[in-house]
């Protein structure tokens, strides 16, 4: 997205505005109450921050989904938000989440650096041995079993190039002409990381390598491999929290949300309890009773980390009617990135990503604007699926959100720009136990936590822009602009004898 920094100007009515205000000893009656997003304080922000330090800590270290340090988590945010006043539920669900004991691997009797997939099955104890195959090297590598016409891989473990279809794909064509298991290597620098993306696509056992140790493993086919994976799928039962106001309308709900979970290496503090104070302290701002035309429905989700669960089975939960009452979504998800960018959904695909639902672009706008207003300037982050705002805009629901950037390296043009470290992740302690309350960036937090704070109120206030729904007030004013309208132009105006005036 190609943005500006936008100086914030102050308009000739602001400055008059105060003005005013210093020769009043009082405030009128009539002033317009304070927007959201002013009212926010970093301070009682990083106080929920804190607070989730401390429940990590008195919970062995995590919070994540289905462990005591989600459920304290649920606790201390639903207890403020009942205390606030709101409307709150807890609404429980399950899934099957992948449990890793032991993963080891070894080629002709040297330990090899690797991962499991997740997903993948387990061994039997003490693991497989078997002699390795190669997979054939060429644009769709292990991508139909037909890959293994005129080799036998029964019995093997089969290494695999990464590339052309999923993990998945490669493990269950594998085992579909008889491998016992399968190593698939990166394709780029790095570790592989994979997952096969459902518990049962595959019938073997599946690791993952980097490039440099795939590569040497393909001059070694023959060798033997023992491969011991102890892993188990597990049903776990969490929650999600779903605030709303008493007041508004509820067929044109506003809806904020953040995950609440944490991934079980570490903490969470920037991913995700910065999204979760931030969004937090905005709804105890508002208070559950405010003066608005739209509802607010403040969501705090459970088990993202294992899948986007929580906020996709939400959605799926409701009827098309149910859906049709949100007006539109907006999502805060690492909000303090210890070496921050500023980035805002690109709701209007301008940045080459996916266009989102319609709305999505005004959205977007609002929350440029909203930065900029700080002095921020902000640069388009594309829809990638990767967080909760995934299953509403797949049912058509207009979302945005911001957010400050995660693994990626901060360039020299967005150091210059933002300040901060090129050549350096966003966080460089993403998904693990260095994500804690020392790496954070509160000068983000702030800013990001009143932009959350300050579109969230304008939307309560009208989302006309954004799907042309209005308020009683809003079709007054249009009525009442029509007349005035028809009463300057050449309208037709009607004459005493019930005739217009026009030819
Ligand atoms: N969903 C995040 C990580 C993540 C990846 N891409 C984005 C884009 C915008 C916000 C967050 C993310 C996580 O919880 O790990
Ligand atoms: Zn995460
Ligand atoms: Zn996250």
């Amino acid at each position: 997205m190609s943005s500006r920094t936008i100086t914030p100007k102050r308009s000739a009515a602001a400055l008059a505005a105060t003005c005013a205000a210093a020769l009043l000893t009082v405030t009128p009656a009539s002033a317009a109450p304070a927007d959201l997003g002013s009212t926010i304080n970093g301070n009682a922000v990083n106080r929920h921050l804190i607070a989730f330090q401390r429940i990590a800590d008195q919970n062995g270290g995590n919070r994540a989904s289905g462990q005591p340090g989600y459920e304290a988590s649920v606790d201390y945010v639903a207890g403020k938000l009942r205390g606030a006043g709101f409307d709150v539920t807890t609404p429980e669900f399950t899934y099957q989440a992948y449990f890793l004991d032991s993963f080891s691997l070894a080629v002709a009797g040297q330990p090899v650096e690797g991962d499991v997939l997740e997903y993948s099955p387990a061994t039997p104890q003490g693991g497989v041995t078997a002699p390795l195959a190669v997979a054939p090297v060429d644009d769709t590598p292990g991508c139909s079993a037909s890959d293994y016409d005129g080799q036998d891989i029964t019995g093997k473990v089969v290494l695999i190039k990464r590339g052309a279809c999923t993990f998945g794909e490669k493990a269950k064509f594998a085992g579909e002409r008889g491998a016992v298991g399968t190593i698939i290597y990166n394709n780029v620098d790095g570790a592989l990381n994979g997952t096969l993306g459902d518990p049962d696509i595959s019938k073997i056992p599946a690791a993952g390598v980097t490039k440099q140790v795939g590569e040497a493993l393909a001059g070694q086919a023959g060798a033997e491999v023992k491969l011991d994976v102890q892993a188990r799928l597990e049903t776990v039962t969490t929650r999600n929290i779903v605030a709303q106001t008493r007041t508004g309308r509820t067929d044109n709900v506003v809806m904020a949300g953040a995950h609440l979970d944490s991934v079980p290496e570490g903490p969470g503090i920037n991913d995700n309890g910065t999204g979760s104070a931030g969004l937090l302290e905005a709804a105890l701002k508002l208070g559950g009773s405010p003066k608005v035309n739209n509802a607010v429905r403040f969501a705090f989700w459970g088990a993202e980390e294992s899948g986007l669960v929580g906020s996709t089975q939400y959605v799926q939960g409701l009827s098309f009617e149910q859906q049709l009452d949100i007006a539109l979504y907006l999502n805060f998800d690492m909000i303090g990135s210890p070496n921050a960018g500023y980035f805002v959904y690109d709701g209007d695909g301008s940045t080459g990503g996916p266009t989102g639902p319609h709305g999505s672009g005004q959205i977007e706008q609002d929350f440029v604007a909203a930065m900029a207003k700080q002095g921020v300037e902000v640069e388009g982050d594309e829809f990638d699926g990767r967080s909760d705002y995934g299953e509403f805009i797949a049912v058509g629901i207009p979302a945005g959100g911001l957010n400050t950037g995660v693994e990626t390296l901060k360039t020299e043009e967005q150091a210059a720009k933002w300040g901060g470290t090129a050549g350096v992740a966003f966080d460089p302690n993403y998904h693990a136990p260095g994500d804690n309350l020392s790496n954070v960036d509160r000068v983000a937090l702030e800013r990001n936590a009143k932009a959350l704070a300050a579109v969230v109120d304008g939307y309560s206030k009208s989302t006309e822009a954004v799907n042309g729904m209005q308020t009683r007030a809003e079709r007054a004013q249009l009525r009442a602009a029509r007349v005035s309208l028809m009463a300057q132009h050449d309208a037709p105006v009607m004459t005493k004898a019930g005739h217009h005036n026009l030819a």
